[in-house]
């Protein structure tokens, strides 16, 4: 049989238009060129490469699904999934970026939004000009973020935020958070400006994972917004959920991607390390490793795409992402710490870019729901049995 050494190993490629071909090998250079070299550097220094919100701007990353007229790429859903992988295979705290922008500001302000909340955000938030952060979890409502505390209460014409959002993606660096709080009982949704008095947005520091990432806390505190600062279609927090979605379809797409580049670190040490006179790569039960991540990640891509196909076509019910995302991620964590025994001592160093990959994921297992919210989000689906509470 030939050598066989890519990640296509079903030509799934051959399912791709030109178009969605175009847009990865785009992504491909942006990460390989401008990411990869300075990646390590912000994951050890703990920061986030700032500079680059503007380059994805420019290249159409950010809210990237969303239609042209707000300024958006207007691209098909396998597309953005394939853009979310290839950031992925750069660093997760890049994808995680663009996802928040994209899926959990611009999607909310796009669906929910009023015509000035669209023209007013959107185009900003897409050329990266703007920076925007979702608050829906709290210190003490994570899985069940029907219990969150954040309440909104009506002043005249105002809003009086208070309450607290914890582990928030760019909170400290966001011009806007859509905030969800409820009234009178119910969830709905705020857009909060930064420099809003009675607004902070403290970062959380000592993250192991997602360190080139910005997390942080946003505090309330008889936070006063203008009436017009409320997302008229945010009802429920199946709005919430709503967003949730868009996100958790780019993680599905995305852990792929992390699975890939530890997939390509562990095969090229294979073949090129020695010990007891041959490389690692004519061992059995290194191959066997590898033949495990091709073979989920093969899985994994087929899942994501046929997930994509069904986003485009209008037919995805919230279950199938469940279902994508919690495999995918659960893969690439599987992946990600067979290439790290691989790799032996160099697999913890971040010489090669596994151990970093590793850390990440043990992000992706627990947000935009855990890996076990997602396991009773199916079992709901396939038993009519709630398991939640
Ligand atoms: P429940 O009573 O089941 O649902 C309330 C209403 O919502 C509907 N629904 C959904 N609708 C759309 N999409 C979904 N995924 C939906 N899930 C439920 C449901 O049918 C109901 O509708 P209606 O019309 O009857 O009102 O709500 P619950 O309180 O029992 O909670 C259900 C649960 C646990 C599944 C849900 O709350 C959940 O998904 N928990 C996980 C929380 C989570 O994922 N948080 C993520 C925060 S954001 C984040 O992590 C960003 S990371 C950065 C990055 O993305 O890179
Ligand atoms: P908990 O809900 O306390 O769960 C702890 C454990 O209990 C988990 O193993 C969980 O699976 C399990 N568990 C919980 N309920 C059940 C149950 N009913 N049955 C069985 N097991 C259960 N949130 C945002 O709103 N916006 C963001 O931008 C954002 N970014 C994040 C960035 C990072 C780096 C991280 C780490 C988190 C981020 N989050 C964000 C928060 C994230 O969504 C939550 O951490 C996640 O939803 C889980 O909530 P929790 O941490 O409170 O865990």
């Amino acid at each position: 049989m030939r050598e066989f050494r890519g990640v296509d190993f079903y030509l799934a490629d051959g399912l791709l238009s030109a178009e969605e071909k175009m847009a990865r090998a785009t992504v491909r250079s942006f990460v390989e060129e401008q990411i990869l070299p300075i990646i390590d550097r912000h994951f050890e220094e703990g920061t986030f490469p700032l500079h680059l919100a503007k380059e994805m701007g420019g290249l159409g990353l950010l809210g990237a699904n969303l239609p042209e007229e707000y300024g958006c790429a207007g691209m098909g859903d396998v597309a953005y999934g394939l853009v979310m992988q290839e950031l992925e295979r750069g660093d997760s705290g890049l994808r995680s970026f663009a996802s928040v922008q994209g899926a959990l500001v611009m999607y909310p302000i796009f669906n929910f939004g009023t015509e000035e909340q669209k023209r007013s955000w959107l185009p900003r938030l897409a050329r990266g000009e703007a920076i925007g952060c979702f608050g829906l979890t709290e210190p003490d409502h994570g899985s069940d973020p029907g219990g969150m505390e954040t309440r909104a209460v009506r002043h005249g014409n105002r809003w009086l935020l208070n309450g607290t959002k914890s582990w928030i993606t760019n909170g400290t660096i966001a011009d806007v958070a859509v905030v969800w709080a409820k009234v009178d009982g119910e969830v709905r949704g705020f857009l909060v400006e930064k420099g809003t008095p009675g607004f902070s947005a403290p970062e959380i520091l000592h993250k192991m994972s997602l360190r080139a990432s910005v997390t942080s806390q946003l505090i309330f505190e008889d936070c006063s917004i203008p009436e017009g600062n409320q997302l008229p279609g945010a009802q429920g927090l199946r709005a919430a959920l709503m967003c949730l979605n868009q996100a958790r379809y780019g993680i599905a797409w995305g852990a792929l991607g992390a699975a890939m580049a530890c997939y390509h670190a562990a095969v090229e040490y294979a073949r090129e390390r020695t010990q007891f006179g041959r490389p690692l790569a004519g061992f059995q039960l290194v191959q066997e490793k590898l033949a495990f991540m091709l073979t989920e990640i093969t899985k994994g891509q087929l899942l994501a795409l046929q997930l994509g196909r069904l986003k485009e076509a209008g037919r995805l019910h919230f279950s199938q992402t469940s279902l994508a995302k919690r495999n995918n991620v659960a893969m690439a964590l599987d992946c990600a710490r067979m290439a790290r025994d691989l790799l032996g001592a160099n697999g913890i160093s971040l010489e090669f870019a596994v151990i970093r990959h590793m850390c990440n994921l043990e992000t992706l297992k627990t947000y935009e729901g855990t890996h076990d919210i997602h396991t009773l989000i199916l079992g709901h689906a396939i038993t009519g049995l709630e398991a939640f509470a």
